[in-house]
């Protein structure tokens, strides 16, 4: 744990920051060190470090077997899982996204030539709004990814729905939600398929990677042979394709993490309640729930600062980083404000005002193993003392 002051003593007017060492937003949990190590030997003394080798195999066995969907497919990262989902379902001309995500989302469709076209949120989820969606639909529109923002799942139902009546395909960024559930049902393999990203800053990391899955034969292996410049074999290119495979240290990690994952996901509940507890009173501010019937890693510590707050979003962030707290404004602006979308819809914003509010209001609070009670106490006493 950080080394931390006496959280009623605060730092201000040149005091030294109330945490010796940076608290970050996305340290990286590490899950069975010795696990890990132990299959690093064994990579090493196999002599298969990538290309869908033996850690990689049984990495896909276990995610697919505990998501109950037929297929994974790992990745090296989030980004490019995304963009062979994107290209092997054949999507083109213009994809509905929210713009309240990761500019991965809108970057894998823009660079592949597709346009991403940006649809509003529902305030109270964080999550793609049905009606916003329908009303982007053009004659263009080849398709709707859906993201699960916070890990909380998407309006999957509807976005069915609008994706039968219009003939569109549907797939899902889930990259925030590993270990999620829709309706009791473990997120992995809904719509045509779902992303994963597994980058460090995860709550279940594989140093960098990420993975599709989908009860699609077709499609997992359009993937699998996309993920491997269309290899079928030595010397038979069958399929255009890129290098979007995983190696073997990753999985190695993703192996070892996968048996430390419930002791994460015990300590980011234990996290949110302890925070929710702390900020309860401070006017304006909210920590965004979890569904408690639904299974979340609540990973993200999301606190809202609303306009009825004494202080803004942005005092309270830098409060948070002159007492070495590294707290986050993720997804400001929202992709509509970054390039190059900014410039190529300038007015974008129009159609998207609950992002653009929620956009200015977020901050994310670290979480995870080195957050703790007291930690927490230290953090909830800097917002106080500036909004309480
Ligand atoms: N879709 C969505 C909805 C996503 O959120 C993401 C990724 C993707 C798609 C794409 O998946 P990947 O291609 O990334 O697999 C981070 C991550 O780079 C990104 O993976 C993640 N979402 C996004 C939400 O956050 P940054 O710019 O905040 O990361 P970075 O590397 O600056 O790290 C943040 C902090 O974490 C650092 O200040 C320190 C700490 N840290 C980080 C690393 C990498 C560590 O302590 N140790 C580490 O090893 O974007």
């Amino acid at each position: 744990m950080k080394e931390i002051r006496d959280p009623k003593d605060l730092a201000v007017n040149g005091a030294p920051p109330a945490f010796i060492e940076p608290l970050h937003v996305g340290r990286p949990n590490i899950g069975d060190r010795e696990g890990f190590l132990q299959r690093v030997e064994a990579i090493l003394d196999n002599q298969w470090l990538t290309n869908n080798g033996p850690m990689v195999q049984e990495f896909e066995r276990r995610i697919a077997g505990q998501l109950g969907v037929k297929h994974c497919i790992a990745m090296c990262n989030g980004t490019i899982a995304l963009e062979i989902a994107i290209r092997a379902l054949g999507l083109e001309g213009e994809v509905i996204v929210p713009s309240w995500t990761f500019v991965a989302t809108a970057h894998a469709l823009y660079w592949q030539g597709i346009t991403p076209i940006f649809a509003d949120i529902d305030p109270a989820t964080h999550n793609l709004d049905p009606a916003a969606v329908r009303r982007m639909i053009t004659p263009r529109t080849s398709g709707i990814i859906g993201v699960h923002l916070w890990g909380r799942a998407a309006p999957v139902d509807e976005l069915q729905d609008i994706a039968e009546e219009h003939g569109l395909s549907l797939m899902f960024d889930a990259a925030h939600a590993f270990g999620s559930s829709y309706k009791g049902r473990n997120i992995g393999s809904f719509g045509a398929c779902e992303v994963f990203s597994f980058h460090a800053t995860k709550a279940f990391n594989t140093m960098e990677g990420g993975a599709v899955t989908t009860d699609d034969d077709e499609l997992a292996e359009a993937m699998r042979l996309m993920r491997n410049f269309g290899f079928k074999g030595y010397d038979n290119v069958i399929h255009p394709g890129t290098n979007g495979k995983m190696i073997e240290v990753c999985a190695a990690m993703g192996l070892a993490n996968l048996d430390g994952f419930d002791a994460v996901v015990d300590t980011n509940i234990r996290n949110h309640a302890a925070y929710k507890a702390a900020l309860i009173n401070i006017p304006g501010v909210r920590v965004l729930d979890y569904d408690p019937a639904e299974r979340n890693s609540h990973h993200y510590i999301v606190a809202e600062v609303g306009p009825d707050c004494a202080a803004s979003r942005d005092a309270i962030i830098a409060a948070l980083h002159a007492e070495n707290v590294l707290a986050r404004k993720y997804f400001w602006p929202g992709c509509h404000g970054m390039q190059p979308y900014r410039d190529l819809f300038p007015h974008a914003g129009l159609m998207l005002p609950e992002t653009d509010r929620v956009a200015s209001e977020v901050v994310i609070l670290p979480n995870g193993f080195s957050a703790d009670e007291s930690a927490i106490a230290t953090i909830a006493n800097v917002i106080k003392t500036l909004a309480g």
